[in-house]
């Protein structure tokens, strides 16, 4: 092989993460899953002639790599037992409770770590086949961080970037993991480490130059071999414009009143959107509601909460203990709060389109974002983007990324707090007009400037993409 491309691979910009934009079904078709990264990457990578580099979703599957209208998509495949222990164990039970603050145990399994290592190297063997000579890659979240530095040993020439989606904890909480070197040596492999916050930033730096030998330079890094690493907050966003104007269209409108017809045309409506996950506290704003109607400082026969719950990592062990003791606190309140044919609180658990998500932003007088920590939180930005006419109330949990942008507008409560945050929920409940445009009219300032077309377009920029 004397071509460079016969070499290596022909992209010139590749995204990396855990899952391809494409999910394989069990009868091998592959169908669109279309997240908010797919929408803010897509565009520039076709545009570029990308690649996607991600597991099909699928266990044991090994699809061919193909090509969509532009976009490579290079599969790699993941067995069964490795999704238990790279995916379900040391991803979602070691690494994503350690850096939410502990708020569940994390496990840490010698055999889990060793499967971490062993399928991030498979990404890297993919990402190194797929890049052209010199082109950039975009490493993205929790599930890869080793991915950087084997990328960069298997191929020097590359520009390599990394985005951590969740947050990245205090030195005080990582230093409890048994492989805290090598990951951070991993992320040094990058000439990018991206974080959703100035915090998360922080903390990256400080624990790379604990654990290893690399100094600070100003706001970056440098490596123990010498490069320069920049490390910066990038915080994410959606697709604002587009969800504004889906909130605008009549349908949207029509369909929010209908749901508040529904619901037996209430005075108020909040409104809770999740995954069903222990760090979203949900269960925080249950309580928070049941003692809001408890004290009679809002009306049972006025208010309605609905909550909606997407299904989430059911394998994973706390998730369907916390499903159960969710379930059972909205019975518990709809038995002594409720009547019959009038529940308090609305709870589905399912998937929402997107469409009908937008309705009940449309529809909720009080949005409800209530995380123990949570490395931004897009439905608090999807809400304040569904808002066009000015008003609605947003309480939102200092613990989350968002509440960095969004604290002159929000009513920001402390989720350890119960009472402050029943006393938010009456506050943003009792509001009045000119409260209520004040305050997110600040707040969609920043959302609608600040979308994730923006978030990619400054990422790849610091990655020298122009
Ligand atoms: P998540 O933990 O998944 O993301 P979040 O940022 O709120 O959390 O994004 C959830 C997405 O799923 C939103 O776009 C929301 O609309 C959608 N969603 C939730 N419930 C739904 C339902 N019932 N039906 C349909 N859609 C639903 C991780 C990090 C976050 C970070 C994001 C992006 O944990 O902190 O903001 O990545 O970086």
């Amino acid at each position: 092989m004397t071509h460079a491309e016969d070499a290596h691979g022909s992209s010139d910009l590749l995204v990396v993460a855990n899952r391809l934009p494409f999910d394989l079904d069990a009868d091998g078709e592959w169908h669109r899953s279309p997240g908010g990264l797919v929408t803010a990457l897509e565009p520039t990578l076709r545009a570029r002639g990308g690649a996607w580099v991600g597991w099909p979703g699928r266990p044991d599957a090994d699809p061919e790599p193909f090509d969509d209208d532009g976009l490579a998509i290079r599969p790699v495949p993941i067995s069964a037992d490795e999704v238990a222990a790279y995916y379900e164990g040391f991803a979602n039970a070691t690494l994503w409770p350690l850096y939410h603050d502990v708020v569940a145990t994390p496990r840490f399994e010698r055999s889990w770590w060793e499967a971490y290592r062993r399928v991030n190297e498979r990404f890297a063997d993919a990402a190194a086949g797929a890049a052209a000579d010199g082109a950039t890659v975009w490493v993205q979240d929790y599930q890869l961080q080793l991915v950087p530095q084997m990328l960069r040993e298997r191929r020097p020439d590359l520009r390599i970037g990394f985005f951590l989606h969740i947050p990245f904890p205090p030195a005080e909480l990582f230093a409890q993991l048994p492989w805290r070197r090598p990951v951070v040596e991993g992320l040094l492999g990058a000439d990018v480490v991206g974080f959703q916050t100035a915090g998360g930033a922080e903390n990256f730096r400080h624990v790379a130059t604990r654990l290893t030998d690399a100094t600070r330079d100003g706001a970056g890094l440098t490596a123990p071999d010498g490069r320069a690493v920049a490390v910066d907050a990038h915080p994410i966003s959606v697709d604002s414009s587009h969800l504004d104007g889906t909130a605008r269209e009549p349908d949207t409108a029509k369909r929010a009143e209908a749901l508040r017809h529904e619901l037996g045309d209430p005075r108020t409506v909040l409104l809770g959107v999740d995954r069903l996950d222990y760090t979203k506290g949900i269960d925080v704003r249950l309580q928070a509601f049941a003692e809001v109607l408890g004290s009679g400082r809002l009306d049972p026969a006025g208010t309605v909460l609905i909550q909606v719950a997407t299904p989430s990592r059911e394998r994973v062990e706390h998730y369907a203990e916390m499903r159960d003791d969710i379930e059972l606190t909205v019975g518990r309140i709809n038995g002594e709060y409720g009547a019959v044919g009038r529940p308090v609180v609305h709870y589905v658990h399912q998937s929402t389109p997107r469409d009908e998500l937008v309705a009940f932003y449309r529809a909720a007088d009080v949005m409800l974002v209530t995380p123990y920590r949570d490395g931004m939180n897009l439905v608090a930005k999807e809400y304040v983007a569904s808002r066009p006419d000015g008003d609605g109330a947003l309480v939102l949990s200092e613990f989350t990324g968002a509440a960095d942008e969004l604290a002159e507008g929000a009513y920001l409560v402390n989720p350890h707090d119960l009472d402050g945050v029943a006393d938010a929920i009456v506050a943003a409940a009792s509001q009045d007009a000119d409260e209520a445009r004040r305050r997110m009219g600040r707040m969609r300032e920043q959302v609608l400037e600040h979308d994730v077309e923006r978030w990619a377009a400054g990422f790849l920029e610091a990655l020298g993409v122009t």
